[in-house]
Formats: C-alpha cells, structure tokens, sequence
C-alpha cells in the first residue's frame, strides 16, 4: 500500500503539521466571543486609499500556541486624552465588545493613543481591537506598538501601521485601511515581547474624534 495515497494518511499528516510550530508548542485555535453584529454587509463606499477588501464570510480562526489568553482584561489604561468627551477610559478592557451607548469611549479629535499595562512582559501571539461598529467607519492612521517603555522612546516595535501618508508623523505604514465590523480587526502579534501595548489613531470617516469599544491582547507571561 502506497502511504502518499492514502487520503487520510495525508490529512493527518497535514493536520500534524498545522498543529505545531516551529518551536514544538501546540498551536491551537484562538477562538473569541464576538458581539452581535449591527450592520449587515460591509460598505465599501469610503474615500479612503488602501482599502482592505471584505473578506465575504467569518474571519477564520487564528492559530495560537496552547494557554494563550487575554492578558489585558481589566489592565490600566492610559490616554492622551484624559479628560474623554464621552464614557470612560476603562472600558477599552472591561471584556464587553458590544456596540450600544455606554460601551465606547471618545477621546478629542486628531491624533490620540492609548496605552495598556500587562503588568509584567508578555510574549504576545494576537491582537483584536475594536474602535466603533454601531455603524460602519473606517479610522485613520491605526498604528500599534508594543514596548517595555511606557514612553515608548526605546526598545519599539511596530505592529500595524496604516498612515500610508503619515499624516501622524511617526512613518509610513503599509498596512491597509479596514471597515469597522463587530468582527473587530486582528492584528498578528508576531510573538513579540512587551509590557506595554499602545494604539494610535486620528479621527475617522464620518469625523475627527477617536473612539475605542474593547483592546484585548492575547499571550502568555514570560516565567
Ligand atoms: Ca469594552
Ligand atoms: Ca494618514
């Protein structure tokens, strides 16, 4: 009997090889409660360049090594706005995702970050972040850092960056514009380790202010 033939000999051997990394560690799936959806369909109407193409159903599972977690659930937010015009800083990590009054936070127009202390180093596997879905919006300038320095000053890496102009001033990012869904977007983290994790952002397509619903970051702590 020929093994190469074998269908499910191959299946197996695919499914061996989708299940570890490189490293030895089980990959497994990273799977997130969503909240409910309050659109339908993704507009793609938007003047905004680099325009990431919906992809037409759910967004796959992301692949993660086993015992990674939300790390950031209920972590210290910092902002550049203080003072927010609308709800409070501390839901970006209080774990509710939905998309209803209350739940967000709006911080003054232009360029704005918040930072979120894990506490202590993480090796970081994902990112989801949702900034508003009530309705559908793209922002601008979306870039996220992590950092053992909480200024940010040394030691940065890059994780998403899509101020393809840098109107924010802090480099050019390749990375594309997305429309806001309840999906909320993903970010690979890389494995990269840090403490700190900070989001940028400058307005978006409907007006200038900046508005976060949830941050969770996905690791484990480094022992
Ligand atoms: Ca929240
Ligand atoms: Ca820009």
């Amino acid at each position: 009997m020929n093994f190469l033939k074998t269908p499910g000999t191959l299946f197996a051997g695919v499914l061996l090889l989708f299940h570890l990394n490189v490293l030895g560690q089980e990959m497994v799936p990273l799977d997130i409660d969503l909240p409910q959806p309050m659109f339908i369909g993704t507009p793609q109407d938007f003047d905004v360049p680099n325009l990431e193409k919906p992809l037409g159903k759910p967004r796959p599972s992301f692949m993660a090594p086993e015992g990674t977690a939300n790390v950031s659930l209920n972590k210290y937010v910092e902002s550049s706005d203080n003072n927010p015009i609308i709800g409070k800083i501390e839901v970006i990590t209080d774990g509710d995702k939905e998309a209803v009054d209350g739940s967000f936070v709006e911080l003054a127009p232009g360029k704005q970050h918040i930072t979120i202390d894990l506490e202590k180093k993480h090796t970081l596997y994902a990112i989801f972040l949702w900034h508003y879905h009530l309705e559908a919006r793209v922002y601008r300038d979306v870039i996220v850092q992590v950092s053992d320095d909480p200024d940010f000053i040394m030691g940065v890496t890059t994780l998403y960056n899509n101020d393809h102009d840098n109107s924010s001033g802090m480099g050019v990012g390749e990375d594309l514009h997305y429309v806001e869904t309840h999906e909320g977007k993903l970010i690979d983290a890389r494995g990269v380790e840090g403490r700190y994790v900070r989001f940028y952002s400058n307005g978006n397509s409907y007006d200038r202010v900046n508005h976060y619903i949830e941050a969770a970051v996905y690791g484990k702590p480094i022992p």
